[in-house]
């Protein structure tokens, strides 16, 4: 029994040992409402195929592992309304009970590794949330890249997260966080999160060659490639400050936790900004779809 089923594009390009990019799915289910989150899904592979690489969207689809969405299965999972939120505690049982989830970076990551997917593209990655000192909640997105050797390319983490805590996670982990082009961290809809980054590199040879290098010292886990919105797409940081408070609060007040805070969160930002958070999200998204595929060019050179 085959652990995954890639698509015919997906298996062709890794079969010819072509530059292949690894994009999540909860995104599509978790993420945007539909039809916008059928159309940036779309938008974010065209952009990988522009860019010289082959996008392999991952989901688990009636129990079976895809790595690589035909464009009807794509469709199907935009308009699946109660797909699960896949992180790496999920997929064995999602997957043993023939059910469908979209995968977090978390799962994406575990699916990348078995297909040999080295690159992966999102928008942004899970981390330490706010008041993390009581609920404890810290994403498995962290712990994946610890172990998983694959480089991920975000917006930083998300800037609903406590951002210096998820730093300090990172760095006891062993994670090299590498903003790209800039000393600053970026902070996902916002270009800078007022904290340096604790690396940074200007080139996508850099990153493919840092990623080569942990491979050569046998280190198990991943880079994360913390790529800045486009300048004319971001919402500054003192815009969205107030608005992620807020959210935050009113998730609070309704006693949301677990795996819908995230989710959650998301959804009342794109409320309370009236759509323009969901705006600068699809804008972020393909710019680091762009920059992960240099990388997997890069990477497939040598
Ligand atoms: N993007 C969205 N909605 C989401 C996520 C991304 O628009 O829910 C997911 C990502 O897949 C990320 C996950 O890995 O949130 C982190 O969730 P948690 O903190 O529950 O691990
Ligand atoms: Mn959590």
């Amino acid at each position: 029994m085959s652990l995954y089923t890639p698509s015919p594009k997906v298996a062709e390009a890794l079969a010819n040992g072509r530059p292949v990019v690894a994009l999540e799915s909860t995104i599509i289910t978790h993420g945007m409402p539909w039809p916008q989150n059928l159309e940036m899904a779309r938008r974010v592979e065209q952009t990988v195929r522009d860019s010289g690489a082959e996008p392999a969207t991952i989901a688990v689809l009636e129990g079976v592992l895809h790595v690589g969405l035909t464009d009807a299965q794509l469709e199907k999972l935009a308009q699946t309304l109660h797909a699960a939120k896949l992180s790496r505690a999920d997929i064995a049982v999602c997957m043993s009970q023939g059910k469908t989830g979209a995968t977090t970076v978390a799962a994406t990551m575990i699916a990348a590794q078995l297909a040999g997917i080295s690159i992966f593209a999102t928008g942004g990655i899970g981390g330490v949330h706010m008041g993390a000192e009581n609920s404890f909640d810290i994403s498995a997105d962290l712990a994946e890249l610890s172990q998983t050797a694959v480089t991920v390319v975000a917006a930083g983490a998300k800037a609903i997260l406590d951002l210096p805590k998820t730093l300090e996670v990172l760095e006891t982990y062993g994670v090299p966080v590498i903003s790209y082009g800039q000393d600053q961290l970026p902070a996902f809809w916002s270009r800078e999160a007022g904290l340096r980054a604790p690396l940074r590199m200007n080139h996508a040879k850099e990153i493919a060659a840092a990623h080569k290098m942990r491979g050569a010292l046998g280190l198990p886990g991943g880079q994360l490639i913390a790529n800045p919105i486009p300048t004319e797409a971001e919402i500054p940081r003192d815009v969205m400050l107030p608005i992620i408070r807020r959210a935050t609060q009113d998730a609070v007040d309704n006693g949301i936790s677990g795996k819908d805070t995230t989710p959650y969160l998301l959804q009342r930002i794109y409320e309370i900004s009236e759509g323009r958070s969901l705006e600068a999200n699809i804008a972020l998204v393909l710019n680091n779809a762009r920059l992960a595929a240099q990388i997997a060019c890069e990477l497939s050179k040598s």
